[in-house]
């Protein structure tokens, strides 16, 4: 049985991955979770209509079809990406947006081109130091405005995919048909889908989804005076068992994935009793720069009874997760360990 996407709305199409499909490390394009401020185009745009422009502070503005980009080299690169409202459901104090559980992210590996290869051909003026990126999606909503986003030069030069293939196939048309940017190890906001124009500037975008989204801010805070949501916090989710389960002593397979975006997840521990005690989990699988890595650890328990069991995650610098998420207004980056604890029942 294939397990069904969780639709949190229908207009704009949001909905996340069922826990079930968070077990392998690629996961599946049919299952991968979808989030839009616009309306997915109808159907697939002509490849002969589309062209992608490069303009602003360039030497040469460009207009490259979807043939010229296929003629360049190739990049192939596993990316895990997620939403920055993803956990936010789970977080102790209400945050406003869609309520994300677990399933607002999703690893896949992509194909397409280094966009430092199209900005190399276009040659950047000594003006540009901001990339933003525009995508042909209808803008839906309160807001009204298309959706773009900039990043800053160093990271569009560094380790910025434009792909055109996603786990071996055309780019599907909901996750960005023909192309799209990935800002590996960013959250899924650096990510514009659809991408129609690439414009090179000399500051960030000022925009909706650039000053009034996507950043860090407190309650009676401008949202303009807080950070820009950007690369990935290191995080862990349990997918096995789920919390409410109840099962028989003995032998229990705990899963999990655990993530930090551009930084490498060294080791995942895990705890049966809340936090007091701590084991190593064991990685299974690839392990990829700016993937997830799966997990697992197998807990042998006798005593009947209900267990809090937790997942934390430490990256190649020694940095640990924290048991509690940093709250903000709009609930992103949700990383606590807490806030991703599980309950299970033992029979
Ligand atoms: N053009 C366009 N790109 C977009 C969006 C959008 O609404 N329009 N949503 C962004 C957000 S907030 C996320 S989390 C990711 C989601 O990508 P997916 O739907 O392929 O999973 O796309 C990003 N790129
Ligand atoms: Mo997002």
């Amino acid at each position: 049985m294939k397990a069904k996407m969780r639709v949190m709305t229908e207009r704009p199409l949001n909905a996340e991955t069922p826990v079930e499909s968070l077990k392998s490390w690629i996961t599946p394009n049919t299952v991968f979770f979808d989030r839009n401020q616009g309306a997915v185009p109808p159907r697939r745009i002509s490849l002969k209509r589309w062209q992608l422009a490069v303009e602003g502070d360039v030497a040469t503005p460009l207009s490259l079809t979807f043939d010229q980009i296929r003629r360049m080299p190739k990049a192939i690169a596993a990316d895990t990406l997620e939403c920055s409202g993803n956990g936010r459901s789970l977080l102790a104090e209400k945050a406003a947006g869609n309520p994300w559980t677990i399933g607002g992210v999703g690893n896949a590996v992509w194909g397409g081109v280094w966009l430092r290869d199209v900005l190399q051909s276009a040659g950047l003026k000594p003006a540009a130091r901001h990339v933003g990126f525009e995508g042909f999606d209808t803008p839906m909503g309160a807001s009204g405005v298309k959706f773009v986003r900039s990043i800053p030069l160093e990271k569009a030069l560094a380790s910025t995919l434009l792909a055109y293939e996603m786990n071996g196939e055309p780019l599907p048309l909901k996750h960005g048909y023909p192309l799209r940017a990935l800002a590996l190890g960013w959250t899924g906001a650096n990510c514009v889908k659809w991408l129609a124009r690439i414009i090179l500037m000399d500051r960030p975008y000022e925009g909706f989804f650039m000053d009034n989204v996507y950043r860090v801010f407190q309650k009676g805070q401008d949202s303009r005076a807080g950070a820009v949501v950007m690369g990935l916090k290191l995080k862990s989710i349990i997918t096995q068992p789920l919390s409410g389960q109840s099962l028989p002593a003995g032998r229990v397979v705990m899963l999990g994935a655990a993530y930090g975006g551009e930084a490498d997840v060294d080791r995942v521990d895990v705890s049966v009793d809340a936090g007091a005690t701590w084991r190593p989990a064991e990685f299974i699988g690839p392990h990829e720069p700016y993937a997830w890595r799966q997990w697992q650890w197998v807990w042998e328990v006798r005593t009947p009874g209900a267990y809090t069991l937790m997942a934390r995650a430490v990256d190649d610098s020694g940095r640990s997760q924290p048991m509690q998420a940093e709250w903000n207004v709009l609930g992103y980056s949700n990383n606590g360990v807490r806030e991703h604890a599980v309950t299970v029942t033992i029979t």
